[in-house]
Formats: C-alpha cells, sequence, structure tokens
C-alpha cells in the first residue's frame, strides 16, 4: 500500500518529470547558473502551465538569489524555486477559516462545467469523510442525463453512503431541497450535491445555480456551507476562465482541482493559487477511490521537491 505523500508523488510525475528532466539537462556541463540557464527555467516553468505572473515572479526571486550570491549552483536554483513555489501556494489558504466544523448537517454545492470531475469527486468525498466516521448523503441534482444519476448511484454504492435522486429532467432545485430536507431530519454529517455541468457560456444555466443555491436557503436557513468549484488541471487556461466565469455568480469557497496526475501542465496550480483568490482544497491525483487529497501546501511541495 501506497501512503499519501508517494501516492502525491506519482501523481505529480508528468509535471515534475517535463520541469525537472528539462533543468537538469540545462546544468549538464555547467558549474554554475547563467543567462542560459534562467532562461531555459522561464521556458520550462511556461510550458508547465505555471503562468506567466508566477514564472516572472520566480525567475525574478532567482536572479536576486544569484546576485546576492546565496549560491549559483543547481541546488540553489532550485532551492530558490520552491521556496516562491511554496509563498504561492500558502498565500492561497493563508486567509481560509474553517469556521464551518460545528454546523450539521453540513451542506457541499459541487459545480463546475462538464467532465471536469464533479461526479467522481463527490465519490472520493464521500469515501474520506465515510472513513472519517461521518453519516454521509449525495445527491444527484444534475438531472439532464440518466448517465450522470447512474455514475452517482454507481460511487453511492461502492463507497456505501445513501443518496437522493431525481427522475430525469426533474427541476434539480427540487432535487437538492429533498437532499436537505433529509440531511436535516435524518441527521446526516454531511451531504454533497451534485449539479449539471453547467457551461458557464449558457446564462440559463448559471440563473439554475442561483435557483439551487436559494432553494437551499429557503430549508437550511442559510446558504450551502460550501460552494465548490471543480476545475481540470489538463484544462490549462481555460480553468481560470471557467474559475473567473463562475466566480461572477457565486461566492466559491474552494477549489477541486481534478487530474493533476494525467498532466505536465500540473504547474497551473500555482495559476490557480496566484490569481483566483480561492483556496485549493482538494486535490484529484488519479481515478480510483483513493485518488483525492486534502490539499496542503507543505506536503504537496514535499511531493514536488523529492
Ligand atoms: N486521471 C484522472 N481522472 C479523473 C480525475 N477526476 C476525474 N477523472 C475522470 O474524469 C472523467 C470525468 O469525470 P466526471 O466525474 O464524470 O466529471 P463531471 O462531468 O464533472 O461529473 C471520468 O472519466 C473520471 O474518471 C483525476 O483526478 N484523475
Ligand atoms: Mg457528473
Amino acid at each position: 500500500m501506497m501512503n499519501n505523500l508517494e501516492k502525491l508523488k506519482l501523481g505529480l510525475q508528468k509535471t515534475k518529470n517535463k520541469l525537472f528532466t528539462g533543468l537538469t539537462e540545462a546544468f549538464t556541463g555547467r558549474a554554475i547558473i547563467d543567462e542560459e540557464v534562467i532562461s531555459r527555467l522561464e521556458e520550462l516553468l511556461i510550458s508547465a502551465d505555471v503562468g506567466i505572473d508566477t514564472t516572472e515572479q520566480i525567475i525574478e526571486s532567482a536572479r536576486y538569489n544569484l546576485i546576492n550570491n546565496n549560491g549559483r549552483d543547481e541546488a540553489s536554483l532550485k532551492k530558490s524555486i520552491f521556496d516562491e513555489f511554496k509563498k504561492i501556494l500558502e498565500s492561497t489558504n493563508n486567509n481560509y477559516v474553517n469556521k464551518k466544523e460545528h454546523v450539521k448537517p453540513i451542506i457541499n454545492l459541487i459545480v463546475g462545467v462538464n467532465g471536469v470531475g464533479k461526479t467522481t469527486s463527490i465519490g472520493k468525498l464521500a469515501y474520506l469523510d465515510k472513513k472519517d466516521g461521518k453519516k454521509v448523503l449525495i445527491c444527484a441534482a444534475d438531472t439532464f442525463r440518466a448517465a450522470a444519476t447512474e455514475q452517482l448511484d454507481i460511487w453511492a454504492n461502492r463507497v456505501n453512503v445513501d443518496i437522493i435522486k431525481g427522475d430525469i429532467g426533474a427541476d434539480p432545485s427540487s432535487v437538492a431541497y429533498k437532499a436537505v430536507e433529509k440531511s436535516i431530519s435524518e441527521k446526516y454529517d454531511i451531504t454533497y450535491i451534485d449539479t449539471a455541468g453547467r457551461l458557464h457560456t449558457k446564462n440559463n444555466l448559471m440563473e439554475e445555480l442561483g435557483k439551487i443555491k436559494r432553494v437551499i436557503e429557503k430549508k437550511l436557513l442559510r446558504a450551502p456551507d460550501n460552494t465548490y468549484l471543480v476545475l481540470d488541471s489538463t484544462n490549462g487556461q481555460n480553468a481560470l476562465t471557467q474559475a473567473n466565469e463562475f466566480k461572477k455568480v457565486t461566492y466559491l469557497d474552494g477549489i477541486i482541482l481534478t487530474k493533476l496526475d494525467g498532466t505536465s501542465k500540473g504547474g497551473i496550480i500555482f495559476q490557480i493559487a496566484k490569481t483566483l483568490n480561492i483556496p485549493i482544497k482538494y486535490i484529484g491525483i488519479g481515478e480510483g477511490l483513493e485518488d483525492l487529497q486534502q490539499f496542503d501546501p507543505d506536503s504537496f511541495i514535499n511531493a514536488f521537491l523529492n
């Protein structure tokens, strides 16, 4: 059995390869860092989707360290990169206060465009909470496609948690309402509501998200405790565009960043951390039950370093 750190390392392998194999190659035959190495580093960061702003920040700090003689060897350069990475990842989660731990049931709404991994992530989250001894309910409010409900049903069976389903074509907000009602009356600890892949370009779908939230609030007497936006790390810049569209219509409590295992462009996590100002809560590193981890900047950097 692999532990979490080993899993994370494996999940980040493609991005690590891209960044560090190239960097090691750039170093071959050189004792010290020069501008050529720095510009190679710049290229590598950009190609791993770290983003222009973030890349500039890292390059500036690398140059600063060089000038100030904090070592001109590979190890010092790597250290300066990692320090900067860490700063960026920590900044996004710093102002996050987990103030909702005491309420019950915790109602979590999961949003995002089609295919990013909402349903799969709910299955994995339910698994984590169940392992924690929580009473978990999941709700299929994606009533547009029969397959969506079936898929969540499979996860419910697999993880052995309860599920609330609506008929195909039913009003998603009515299904969400029923889920909240059941959560309260049957004293669930935590509830995850799956929603349709509301394309951010389609206004009616965004309006529907608003309606789901209003209906939940009516029953719960407060807003949903968390609205998590799922972003797919293989989507590159599009992931940022999606986040900005969703931000316009709803407050987002956190991001679930999926499919880090499937891309060499996992550097997108630094762009997300730097530009969106929404805490990254979970990361997906595979398709299996245990392939979702609570995001922790320290472990992430650790897995990245080693
Ligand atoms: N490799 C990998 N695949 C994932 C991850 N999360 C989700 N997927 C896959 O992405 C596809 C779409 O996921 P799904 O949950 O149906 O997305 P939804 O449309 O947002 O509900 C499925 O094939 C999942 O198995 C992940 O972290 N890593
Ligand atoms: Mg789905």
